[in-house]
């Protein structure tokens, strides 16, 4: 919304969607990017923060040396405030905790699991340190341990899922913490930012709506594959092994979601998943690779830069924010 705040000189003050979470990070607009394995490189970390957003680079199952590349591969674009997420199923995960150390990042974000033993450690290096938490529990603890803000991540997501959806999670999430709250899962325009700050988030995060970003370097078949996609078109496969993933409802996904109901033993059942997320992300292999993605597919209808979509789903928020009162009568 514009508004005239000197007529006589025509100044214009834009406002816009703020929040907590935008003086504690130094970044413009309360919008993170997902750190999505594979996918979020140091090149679209670099484009979302230059986009006024929390650019987030992925160490998924990478090793420290490609985490660190990445890193210097964003500062070399930008001097924002740039994020790494931790993927605390990872083998490398102790390595790279050292490593967003090393390179004073900004911000570390962490997944699929608990990080209190690194806490300690990214707190004293002046890293804000912004923990996904999937229950009431984990809120609690990461709040007592120091965390600087908290990923509330309903299962609508991309990626490993957690039980509860966002509008259920949410606030949860708000009432077990005097934290802010990112919420994440099932967002990609103005509407769904607006919803979850009703729900007293301060932010959001979104993974699936970067996808379609110029500078999202996956297979073009994968992006194709999430322009076309419509409203029932993922699924959870893995709960049997622990690790449930929501991904395009592709072959590999039916024949996997098959084999896990088919008795065949754990082992067999991992190795046929193995390299399945490199395998859609860089070689578009609708066979075997698993396409990761978020519920909210169909509503991502084009390719754009990423600081376009930034600016595109803040600028939609802020009228429906505006017109909430309009319900009290
Ligand atoms: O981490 C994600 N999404 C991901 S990670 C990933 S790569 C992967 N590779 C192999 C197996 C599984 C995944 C793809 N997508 N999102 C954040 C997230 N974290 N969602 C849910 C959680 C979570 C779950 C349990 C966070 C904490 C937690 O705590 C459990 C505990 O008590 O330790």
């Amino acid at each position: 919304m514009t508004i005239l705040i000197n007529s006589s000189r025509r100044i214009r003050a834009k406002s816009m969607v703020k929040s907590e979470i935008c003086e504690l990070l130094g970044i413009e607009y309360p919008v993170f990017q997902g750190g999505m394995a594979w996918i979020a490189d140091g090149k679209l970390a670099a484009a979302v923060s230059d986009g006024g957003g929390l650019g987030i680079i992925a160490a998924g199952n990478a090793d420290g040396d490609y985490v660190r590349s990445q890193i210097q591969i964003a500062k070399s674009i930008t001097n924002r405030p740039i994020g790494v997420n931790i993927m605390l199923l990872s083998p490398f995960a102790d390595e790279v905790a050292k490593i967003v150390i090393e390179e004073k990042v900004a911000v570390v974000t962490t997944g699929a699991g608990n990080p209190s033993k690194y806490i300690k450690d990214w707190l004293a290096a002046d890293i804000k340190v912004i923990p996904v938490v999937a229950s009431v529990a984990m809120a609690k603890l990461m709040t007592r341990l120091g965390a600087s803000a908290l990923i509330a991540e309903g299962g609508e997501s991309g990626g490993h899922v957690g039980e509860l959806t966002t509008l259920v999670l949410v606030p949860q999430i708000c009432d077990a913490t005097t934290l802010p709250v990112i919420a994440a899962g099932g967002i990609a325009d103005g509407r769904g930012v607006a919803a979850v700050f009703m729900l007293g988030a301060q932010g959001v995060q979104m993974g699936t709506r970067f996808l379609s970003a110029n500078e999202c370097n996956i297979h073009p078949t994968y992006k194709e594959k999430i322009l076309k996609a419509t409203d029932l078109c993922t699924m959870v496969t893995g709960k049997r092994l622990g690790h449930p993933v929501r991904s395009l409802r592709t072959q590999f996904a039916r024949d996997y979601s098959k084999a896990e109901y088919s008795g065949m033993p754990d082992e067999e059942l991992e190795a046929l998943a193995t390299g399945a997320l490199r395998l859609a992300v860089q070689e578009g292999d609708t066979d075997k690779g698993c396409f990761l993605s978020g519920q909210i597919a169909a509503m991502v209808k084009n390719e754009q830069p990423a600081a376009e979509i930034i600016r595109e789903v803040i600028e939609e928020a802020e009228p429906i924010l505006m017109r909430a009162s309009q319900w009290v009568k």
